[in-house]
């Protein structure tokens, strides 16, 4: 029997050079090797108001973009969080099994709601219950993420050993894979602070769909620092930054990259770092607008992982109902 990986993606917009790197790149990788489960978050999603039919378009391209970076959906279970009602069912049952205290602790809640002053909502508080619910259902062995979810995953461990020590062996308790490289994009405008797709500035950002020409713009355009080293260190996140998204497109390590750029100009580095990524990203935009030119297909791919997704989860929850005792 093969091990199970799950790991899931908001449709809070066009997904950027930060999720790619950090978490779907990998994905592609480990899919032959695990039987995997790649879930848009639509539920997750609306912790922050979300326009329906924005909502609604975000999801589809999300979807085609999971297939244009390689997954296959004929190996991948592919589908939307709210085609599964069983995420919800174990999200309720694990807040009983969940501290306050517990959740109190997550600096993901304090950040979004310090960003949502207006609408701090019960949703946005309990998301990593719903997270934690979304790998459990299935008897997840991996899930494969940045490094801004490891403390969710460490929660979600938790629920999972504090209710097995309860019940006996209900879930399997997963570990988390975070990328050596690449696990925390730093956004191009303010390198101190993670690449978000729903921040408000774009130069900030790469989404996956920009175009090479942006691209390049977008990274000449990077706040660097003064003092004309190319290399990595604290006190240099945006070359560090720079340098990191070099190695990962270009797959090649950290020392590498520094030696490739090793006098070079900051000029000239960053319209090479733009350069790279506008050829990475080339191909999977044409394989995403292919797909995005069949919705019916996407919707039958969605449809079908639902169906796979659900199965899987109905044996857990059975086995989490009984021995709850519900009746
Ligand atoms: N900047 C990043 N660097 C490395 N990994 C990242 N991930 C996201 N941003 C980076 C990883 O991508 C996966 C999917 O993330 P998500 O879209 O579901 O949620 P998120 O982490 O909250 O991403 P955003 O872009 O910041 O979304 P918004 O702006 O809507 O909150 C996860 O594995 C994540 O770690």
């Amino acid at each position: 029997m093969k091990k199970i990986i799950f790991s899931g993606i908001k449709p809070t917009g066009i997904p950027t050079l930060g999720s790619l790197l950090g978490a779907m790149s990998h994905w592609e990788k480990l899919s032959s090797d695990y039987n995997c489960l790649y879930c848009v978050v639509d539920m997750h999603a609306i912790t922050i108001r979300q326009d329906p039919k924005v909502l609604r378009e975000n999801g589809r391209n999300l979807l085609a973009w999971l297939i244009a970076l390689g997954l296959d959906p004929e190996k991948n279970i592919l589908y939307f969080q709210s085609n599964v009602p069983a995420h919800a069912e174990l999200s309720w049952i694990l807040n009983c099994y969940t501290y306050v205290g517990e959740l109190n602790r997550m600096t993901q809640f304090k950040d979004k709601s310090a960003k949502n002053t207006e609408n701090i909502n019960a949703g946005l508080y309990t998301y990593p219950v719903l997270m934690a619910a979304d790998i459990l259902l299935f008897q997840t062995n991996l899930v494969p993420v940045g490094e801004d979810q490891r403390q969710h995953l460490e929660l979600c461990r938790d629920i999972a050993g504090r209710f097995n020590k309860v019940y006996g062996d209900v879930f399997a308790v997963p570990d988390a894979f975070v990328p050596p490289v690449g696990a925390r994009i730093m956004g191009l405008q303010n390198p101190t602070d993670k690449m978000s797709k729903s921040d408000d500035n774009a130069n900030d950002c790469i989404y996956l769909s920009d175009s090479p020409d942006s691209i390049v713009k977008k990274f000449k355009k990077a706040v660097t620092d003064s003092d004309n080293q190319i290399k990595m260190s604290e006190e240099k996140p945006g070359i560090s930054n720079l340098l990191t998204i070099y190695a990962c497109v270009k797959g090649i390590t950290l020392a590498e990259a520094e030696a490739e750029f090793s006098g070079a100009g900051y000029g000239h580095f960053k319209q090479s770092v733009g350069e790279a990524v506008a050829q990475t990203l080339a191909p999977y935009q044409q394989e995403h607008a292919r797909l995005m030119a069949d919705p019916a297909n996407l919707d039958a791919i969605a449809a079908k992982g639902a169906e796979k997704a659900s199965e899987m989860a109905l044996k857990t929850l059975a086995k989490v109902k009984n021995v709850i005792g519900f009746n």
